[in-house]
């Protein structure tokens, strides 16, 4: 299961740049996820034309960290403009915070995903601590999914270990930041994000292709 990160680098046409990579990808993979380099470049107004005729995941990666009615306003935006998944951040905590969020997201039929640990290095000087602690917070918020690191696949293990299996694990990391395709899946995630590796490809759908390939061997192997 694939989600490709749709990050335009600068200097190129950035509704081509998406369109290109949307058409040639959206019968290949699971969902598209934009971030702050498509989004602050665009609009939200020009995201939800390109993505006007798709029915799969359509992610808006802001890693939302307000306070809850403010992370609300935002996501009720968010699905006016098509997307159908935010992802926020766990640590600003349940009460005025993800509470809010998770009523919007139920009431808008917007899926919730919150980050519980990072893929860089830096996520093991603050957010690894509490692990424990944001599981819970999306636990009680009812999240529909989870933010887990490909680069240490440990601690998707650890998380699938204690979640319920209903709830999705989604790891970016894969490919430019070092986690090779389909390591993640067989530590307990549903979905691997990969950005760069096949966006920023010369030929994004034969890469695509071929990474959805070793996902499939290495989950066949892991899995009998
Ligand atoms: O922990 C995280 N690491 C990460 O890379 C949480 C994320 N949301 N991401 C996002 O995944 C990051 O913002 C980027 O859009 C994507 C990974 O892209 P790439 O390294 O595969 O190009």
């Amino acid at each position: 299961m694939l989600i490709v990160a749709l990050d335009p680098p600068n200097y190129v046409d950035v509704v081509e740049w998406i369109e290109r990579r949307y058409n040639e990808l959206k019968d290949i993979v699971q969902g598209f996820k934009l971030g702050l380099p498509a989004i602050i470049r665009v609009g939200v107004e020009t995201i939800s034309k390109i993505f006007k005729e798709y029915n799969g995941l359509l992610i808006a990666d802001l890693k939302l960290a307000d306070i809850g009615d403010i992370m609300a306003l935002t996501a009720s935006i968010l699905k006016e403009h098509g997307f159908n998944a935010v992802i926020a951040h766990a640590f600003v905590g349940y009460k005025q915070a993800i509470d809010e969020l998770s009523n919007v997201c139920k009431k808008e039929g917007l899926k919730l995903i919150l980050v519980v640990s990072m893929s860089h290095k830096g996520s093991e000087e603050f957010l690894d601590r509490h692990l424990e602690g944001f599981i819970e917070v999306a636990r009680i918020a009812g999240a529909w999914g989870l933010v887990a690191p490909a680069t240490r696949p440990m601690i998707i293990k650890k998380v699938r270990e204690v979640v319920d299996s209903e709830m999705k694990i989604l790891s970016p990391g894969v490919g430019v930041q070092g986690a090779e395709p389909g390591t993640a899946l067989c530590h307990g995630a549903d979905y691997e994000i990969v950005g760069r590796a096949i966006a920023y490809a010369d030929n994004v759908r034969q890469n695509a292709l071929k990474i959805l390939e070793i996902q499939r061997q290495r989950a066949a192997k892991c899995r009998g």
